[in-house]
Order: structure tokens, then sequence, then C-alpha cells
């Protein structure tokens, strides 16, 4: 129920075009010194900057976008979030952030709207239900929650699935992690953005880092669309855009860049309560807290800077979420959308120090990386503030392109590469 006070104050909100909300985190012109900066006002970015200020004290720190804060991946994405990858590593680094995502909303005061509806992955050969039993057996040694279901059980959790015999594509079973679910990624942002604002630090939109200056092998600042800026530490967390800022700074990344796109429907009753996504069939689709279905695909197969993705994955996408779900045939697509992800060889991100003296970059999530953003921002805060990777960090540096120690999380990424 609403009282009076509520009804007048959210009628001059409605008619005030905004002229009486409140800031929710400042607009401050950039200083010409900090002792850190971080590139790029995505989730990562924000996050690390969260985690700069409450875990090591280390407040005197901007936050460099060249557009709006979350306008990148961090707002694209289909906002997928789980832990269950193959190697331990990997599983061990989701798992560190699926915790933090169950308390997150409460740590920042922000309801991110983490729904813990579970992320069903089908398999629908031999093969497929193989790799998925090996794949939470891994899981569940790495004590994370994860369990094969039989076709009929997969039936009873999401009625809307074709799961009889002679469909095209068959459903021969499915792993399943019940802790796993969406969240609201423009709600993650915010969250941050307004955390890591009260704690003192700067975050600085409409300024874009173009240049990377170094004296003697070490960084001693960027140059921006907003002047020059000096830092001893810089953080890079640029997504698609990493291949960009490490030319800057006179090397090259194990990286290509390709638009990933997204679609979703008019909104309908509510008709899917959990995440479903197949790899063979190549789509995964969620339903919004709005009744939209959130839709993606595998990523489209060429590099690019573009944000906007061909009509062939389209294509091929709705194709396959009709075989999954023939009731959704006669629905009406309303937005597509596409990012551009950065995908290293192994699927695998890059938290890591770099050629460049105090100069460091987490980058290479590519298609995966929502999930990990309060883990990763986590773990890229104790590599900035110690100059040491944080343990769980380690195994994702860029020593493991030399020595070969890859972590192939190929079959875990849930979108095709
Ligand atoms: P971004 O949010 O892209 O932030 C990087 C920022 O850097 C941008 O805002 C950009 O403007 C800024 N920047 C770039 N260059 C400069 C510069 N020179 N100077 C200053 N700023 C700069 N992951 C999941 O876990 N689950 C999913 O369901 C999922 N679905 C996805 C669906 C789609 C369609 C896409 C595109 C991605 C998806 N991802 C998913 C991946 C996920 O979105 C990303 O891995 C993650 O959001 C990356 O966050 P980020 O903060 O590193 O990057
Ligand atoms: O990493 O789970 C994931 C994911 C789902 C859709 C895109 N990425």
């Amino acid at each position: 129920m609403f009282d009076r006070y509520s009804i007048f104050s959210l009628a001059r909100n409605a008619l005030s075009s905004h002229q009486n909300w409140p800031r929710a985190w400042r607009n401050p012109a950039p200083r010409r010194r900090y002792a850190a900066i971080i590139v790029g006002g995505g989730g990562h970015g924000l996050a690390t900057a969260y985690y700069l200020a409450r875990e090591y004290g280390i407040r005197d720190v901007a936050v460099l976008e060249r557009g709006l804060i979350g306008l990148g991946n961090s707002g694209r994405n289909t906002t997928i979030v789980r832990s269950n990858y193959l190697w331990d590593a990997s599983a061990q680094l989701y798992e560190h952030s699926l915790k933090i995502w169950e308390r997150l909303s409460r740590e920042i005061n922000y309801n991110v709207m983490f729904s813990q509806r579970g992320v069903l992955n089908l398999a629908h050969d031999a093969h497929g239900l193989r790799e998925l039993r090996r794949r939470v057996e891994a899981n569940r040694l790495n004590g994370i929650d994860s369990e094969i279901l039989s076709t009929a059980q997969v039936q009873r959790q999401v009625p809307a699935l074709n799961c009889a015999p002679d469909a095209r594509y068959p459903i021969l079973g499915a792993s399943f992690q019940r802790r796993g679910g969406v969240a609201r990624h423009d709600a993650l942002v915010w969250g941050l953005a307004r955390a890591v604002d009260a704690l003192g630090i700067d975050i600085i939109q409409h300024c874009e880092v173009t240049a990377i200056r170094q004296a003697g092998g070490r960084i001693i600042g960027v140059d921006t669309s907003r002047g020059p800026i000096d830092a001893r530490t810089v953080g890079v967390a640029v997504a698609g855009h990493s291949s960009v800022l490490a030319h800057m700074a006179g090397f090259r990344l194990p990286l290509q860049s390709h638009p990933l796109q997204a679609f979703v429907s008019e909104p309908i009753k509510p008709v899917l309560d959990t995440v479903v996504m197949s790899n063979t069939v190549h789509v995964y689709v969620s339903q919004s807290d709005k009744g939209e279905l959130v839709v993606g695909a595998g990523m489209d197969g060429y590099k690019s800077y573009s944000q906007r993705g061909s009509f062939p994955i389209v294509e091929a996408t709705v194709n396959a979420l009709v075989e999954l779900f023939p009731s959704f045939r006669r629905l009406k697509m309303l937005r597509q959308w596409a990012g551009i992800v950065d995908v290293a060889p192994d699927a695998s991100p890059i938290i890591s120090r770099t050629p460049v003296g105090g100069l460091y970059f987490n980058c290479g999530w590519g298609t995966g990386g929502f999930k990990a953003t309060p883990g990763s921002g986590h773990v890229f805060a104790h590599l900035l503030a110690t100059g040491e990777p944080h343990p769980l960090g380690e195994p994702f540096t860029l020593d493991r392109f030399v020595t070969g120690a890859l972590v192939d999380e190929h079959g875990a990424a849930a979108v095709a590469h």
C-alpha cells in the first residue's frame, strides 16, 4: 500500500524529469594524480576499486570510464551466475565469486536481485552426458553443488521444454547447479558504484584513456580525453578493448575480440523459473522479472569491435530456441544487441602483471565474466595492492601462455567458441 507521502513523492519524481533525484554517486573532475587508477567502469573495474578501498584501505583511486559506467558488457550480458567449471583453479575462482554473490546485496546495501533459481545444462547425446557427468563429479570434489538430472527430472523442472524422445535434439539428461541463477546486471553496477563512491573513490565518466605513459619500464600515468593523470599503479579492466590498451602499453595479449549477441522477447506470463542452457543446440534462455525471455547464443565467428552481431546468429538461435521450446514459436523478439567479448585460447581469464611495472590487466573473461564480477574484483584488488597474485588468481597469470599450464574451460564456457 502507498501512503500519502510516497504517492506525492512518486508523482513529484515522475514529473520532474529526474530533477529532484539525488545523485547516487558524485561526478568529480579528474585530479592530476592518484595512487592508483582503474581503467574501465564496468563491474570488474568497480568491484576492484571497491575491494581496494574496503580491504586494503587504498582510497586515493580513480575509476576512468570512457562512456557511462556499465554500458559495456556489464550492461549487455544475460546475467547468468554459476560456478560449475571443470578444473580446480576455475571452479575455486568462480565459487569464490558465487559465495560473494550470496552476500553481496547485504554487503553493499543495494539489492542486486540475485535469484538462485538454478542453472540447467542440457545433454543431447551420450558424449555430452558423459562430459556433464565428469564436470559434476569434478564440481563435487571442489565442494560445489552440482547434480545430474534424468530426462524425466528435467521435464518436471521445466515443463515447457520439449523432452520427447523423437525431438530433433533429444534431451538425455542435464547437469543442474541449484545455487546458480541470475542477477540484475545494472543493479550490480549501480550498487558497486554507490559503494565505491561512498568509500571516497572518484568515478570519472566520459574519460577515455588514450595513452599509457611509462618511464624506465614502469608506468607513470595515463593520458586521457580529459588530460593526463599520474599514477604508479594502473589496473586495466576493459574487456573487449583489452588488446587496444595492451597495444598502447607496447605489448600483445593472447586475446581475440568477438561480438556476442543476446535478445529479449516480448513479456509473457511466468513460464520458466530456471536457466536453461544448451551448448549443442547453441541457445540459452531465462525469464526476467519483467516476463521477457532473455535469450543468448554462440559468439559471432569473426573478430570485430562493432557491438552489433550478424543475422545468421539471430536465425540459428531462434531456430534452436524453438526446437527446445516449441510453445515459444509465436513470440516476438523485442530487442537484440551485442557486446565485445575478449577470448583467450583456453577460454579462461587473465589476471596478471604485465611487462610494464605497476601495470596490471584483468581480462579474457570472454563470454562468462558477469558471474565472476565480485570475485574477480576481489582477486584483482589483491594483485594491485600487494603486487603479488592472490592464491586464487595465481593459475590465471600471463605466465601460463609460456609454461603451457593452460586452464582449458571451453567445455564449461556455456557459449560455444
Ligand atoms: P565491461 O563491462 O565491458 O567494462 C569495460 C569498460 O571499459 C567499458 O565500460 C568500456 O567503455 C571501458 N573502456 C574501454 N576502453 C576504455 C578506455 N580506453 N578508457 C576508459 N574506459 C574504457 N557472463 C556471465 O557470466 N554470464 C552471462 O550470462 C553472460 N552473458 C553475456 C551475454 C552477452 C551478450 C555478452 C556480450 C557477455 C556476456 N557475459 C556473460 C560476459 C560478461 O558480460 C563479461 O565478461 C563481463 O561483463 C565483463 O565485465 P567488465 O567489467 O570486465 O567489462
Ligand atoms: O558463462 O554462464 C555463462 C554464460 C551464459 C551465457 C553467456 N555466458
